[in-house]
């Protein structure tokens, strides 16, 4: 590697190593390594999987794919000998941020999972000019900048495939770019992204505002950083046909060249479809048969061998429900398609819950999937029973061979051995390397639960984190922590179901408790990351609330010793690599029946932090993992929570009414001293929301989540005892390996090999 870099940087530039400067080693090394990538195979089966995303949050590459080639810990070495410093280099990285949250990054970990098993089975998603905004705080307000990550020299690679995609209001030209996705110890798969030449970027206006109506000049433009609500509908569609429309062009070239026939398509294919964003997928592949000669009805019965679909959300305001109207208008070709795929549903169920198209004419995308795909599978144990049980009850009753789980899961090469290269050496000495390849083996470090050295080192390791995203923060926002201080952790999109609230409610009551007089013996450091969508009034209401805290408590010099409230801004994967191996609590705190998976559970866990959460998502299958003792778990379940939503029963003015605590709480929102900070607007307005609406039931389970993180702090005294919580933690943190979630797909779903 040496040689190579030192020869590289060379004819780049004309220097030695110890010359450059960070961004050209960076350059240099980004050849480097992509020219040994180029080196390797691709792999290849007989039959092949097309994992279909709108999103793919991969995050910077450079370490990623110098761990996966074997050359991490080399190059760590030759840089050091010019000292220089891997992770200085990797600042010089734009993210590239193509993906809002959770269901973004699992793809990406999905790719680098799918590689390292040796499966066939690439990426298809657009090539986004600029990924998810950047967050900037302005007078304790999230404000949006466009996010810009293309340079001259990226991990794309040009290609030559060009398609035609015809919309109705004309045609555009394709061209795919390639981002290799490296296997770890293994060959290479791809990560094909579309994009169309006629970009404009000075479409753009302010911020990340642009004009919104000429789709040959804006269509892979942006990331649509909302979560789920309604702004821009139009161009969604556009970038959705677009998407597919060139993925089963794409798919049937490739079988064509592979030498297959396209009437045994599903022999040779199959298609996951992420979410229902790539849901059009299914008539446009119907479609392109027929124009390969095979007739509609045979058509479609090898496209439903072909394709399976992943949900990832209950939110009902996500499951989208797309208006004939904008069909016809952007994509006229495949709505006789969808036409005739929803009468044949008429002729069987006379149901309208079944119906592909409703009575308002709005096309429901999860039905088409449900019906004419051949499984479903939902992201973790409880919510594919949820599934079944409730929101796609009907569809289970026809279809009960179609539904599976697939608990998530999360790259071992990224969220351990990169983020947290000093546990990862230890638990290497302990218990050998094979854990990196069978994540199970994680569970040998159970043998050392009571070795007091062990828990020592343990604790050790975490306070090095802890230093290390010290002085992160004190160059980046400028604010100091103190490492001696718990770090309590909660990292996420900012979402009402997601209870980012109801921590904040928290914070009032330890700074009033602090105020009485009641000091905590371990100061507790509060930080939280997370960007909110733009049109999300509520929630950028809530990230006001939390600024706002943080100024009060920073000049309180009565509190601020035992209370820090940091919100970091911008989070992106760049930040949870820094965060969240310095973690002590992991906040994962929705409002039960509500959060499919989550994924940021399972990081945090591998990394030795202590849950506190509810019985939601994969956080009930971490509370099986690491038992009782392990874990803090509080809050109604969903069984509760669900009946609530039923009967219409769940008022949260009388939670407010009957308990002085909340009552408390509540009006601190609007109190003197908030409102000396903040703006009058934003804190009545969220504070009305919980009194009136409170639809994610925030006062319901604040009390219990009080008293639950009261007594993990307690615990947090013994700290024998709590590194030993920690240690169960990361050893059973070998179930949450994407390795095992790809393996159970293809055992259950693809068949690759
Ligand atoms: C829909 C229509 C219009 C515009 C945008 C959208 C949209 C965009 C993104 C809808 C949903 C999303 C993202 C959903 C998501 O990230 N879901 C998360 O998926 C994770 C991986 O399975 C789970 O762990 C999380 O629990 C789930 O919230």
């Amino acid at each position: 590697m040496e040689k190579l870099l030192e020869e590289k940087v060379q004819s780049l530039y004309c220097k030695d190593i110890d010359s450059c400067s960070n961004a050209e080693l960076y350059v240099a090394l980004l050849h480097v390594t992509k020219e040994t990538i180029a080196e390797r195979e691709y792999n290849t089966g007989e039959r092949k999987l097309y994992y279909i995303s709108a999103e793919f949050l991969i995050g910077k590459l450079l370490s990623n794919n110098l761990i996966n080639l074997g050359y991490y810990d080399e190059v760590n070495k030759v840089l050091a000998k010019h000292g220089r410093l891997l992770s200085d280099i990797e600042e010089m990285e734009l993210e590239p941020s193509l993906g809002n949250g959770g269901l973004g990054r699992l793809a990406a970990c999905f790719l680098d999972s799918i590689a390292t098993l040796g499966l066939a089975g690439d990426g298809i998603g657009l090539n986004y000019h600029f990924g998810l905004f950047e967050q900037v705080f302005r007078d304790n307000l999230q404000c949006e900048e466009k996010n810009v990550w293309l340079t001259e020299d990226s991990w794309l690679n040009k290609t030559n495939v060009e398609f035609n995609v015809e919309f109705g209001k004309g045609t555009v030209r394709s061209k795919l770019y390639d981002i290799d996705v490296t296997g770890y110890n293994n060959k290479n798969n791809r990560l094909h992204l579309f994009d169309i030449e006629t970009i404009d970027e000075s479409l753009v206006h302010e911020g990340i505002s642009f004009d919104k109506n000429d789709f040959k000049r804006n269509l892979t433009l942006f990331l649509y950083p909302d979560d789920s609500d309604d702004a821009g509908r139009l161009l969604r569609v556009y970038q959705q046909y677009f998407m597919v429309s060139n993925a089963a062009q794409l798919i049937i070239k490739e079988t064509k060249e592979r030498g297959y026939d396209l009437h045994d398509l599903d022999k040779h294919v199959c298609v996951q479809i992420n979410d229902t964003h790539p849901s059009m997928v299914i008539p446009e592949l119907i479609r392109l048969l027929g124009n390969e000669g095979i007739e509609f009805e045979e058509a479609q019965a090898i496209v439903s061998r072909t394709c399976a679909y992943t949900n990832h959300t209950i939110l009902a305001e996500a499951l989208e429900k797309w208006p004939l109207m904008y069909l016809m208008e952007v994509c006229p070709k495949i709505v006789p398609i969808i036409f005739k795929l929803d009468k044949k549903i008429a002729k069987k169920y006379d149901d309208e819950d079944l119906a592909i198209i409703d009575k308002w004419d709005r096309v429901h995308m999860a039905h088409m999937d449900m019906h004419y795909g051949y499984s479903v599978n939902g992201v973790a144990s409880l919510h594919t029973d949820i599934l079944k049980k409730n929101e796609l009850h009907k569809f289970y009753e026809i279809y009960p061979e179609k539904f599976n789980n697939k608990t998530n899961g999360i790259t071992f090469r990224r969220w351990l051995m990169h983020a947290n290269p000093e546990l990862n050496a230890y638990l290497a000495s302990l218990i050998g390397e094979g854990y990196k390849k069978d994540a199970d083996e994680l569970e040998k470090l159970l043998a050392y639960k009571d070795d007091k050295k062990v828990l020592a080192k343990l604790e050790e390791i975490k306070r090095n984190n802890k230093l290390e995203l010290k002085k992160y923060l004190k160059e980046t926002q400028n604010i100091d922590v103190n490492e001696n201080s718990i770090f309590d952790i909660q990292v996420k999109r900012l979402h009402e179901y997601k209870r980012q609230q109801m921590n904040a409610l928290y914070i009032i009551y330890k700074y009033l408790d602090i105020k009485k007089g009641n000091k905590p013996t371990t100061p507790i450091t509060m930080i939280f990351g997370s960007k909110a969508a733009p049109a999300y009034t509520i929630a950028k209401d809530i990230i006001h609330l939390l600024l706002c805290l943080q100024m009060l408590i920073e000049n309180d010099p009565e509190v601020k010793p035992y209370l820090r409230v940091v919100v970091v801004e911008n989070y992106n994967v760049t930040k949870a690599t820094k965060l969240i191996p310095a973690c002590d609590i992991s906040e994962q705190i929705s409002l039960a029946s509500k959060e499919a998976s989550g994924t940021g559970n399972m990081k945090f866990m591998l990394n030795g932090a202590v849950t506190i959460g509810t019985e939601d998502g994969a956080n009930v299958e971490i509370h099986e993992l690491v038992g009782e003792e392990n874990i803090y778990i509080f809050g109604e379940e969903s069984d509760t929570v669900i009946k609530h939503y039923e009967n219409h029963d769940y008022v949260s003015r009388s939670y407010y009414e009957n308990s002085e605590v909340i009552h408390e709480l509540v009006d601190f929102i609007v109190s003197d001293e908030l409102l000396a900070i903040g703006h009058k607007e934003n804190l009545e307005r969220l504070y009305n929301e919980l009194l009136n609406k409170d639809w994610f039931m925030t006062l319901l389970d604040i009390e219990s989540y009080i008293k639950c993180k009261e007594t993990a702090i307690k615990d947090y005294e013994d700290r024998e005892a709590w590194n030993k919580k920690s240690l169960v933690n990361i050893a059973k943190a070998g179930y949450f390996s994407s390795d095992r979630t790809i393996a159970e797909y293809n055992r259950d779903i693809w068949h690759l090999k």
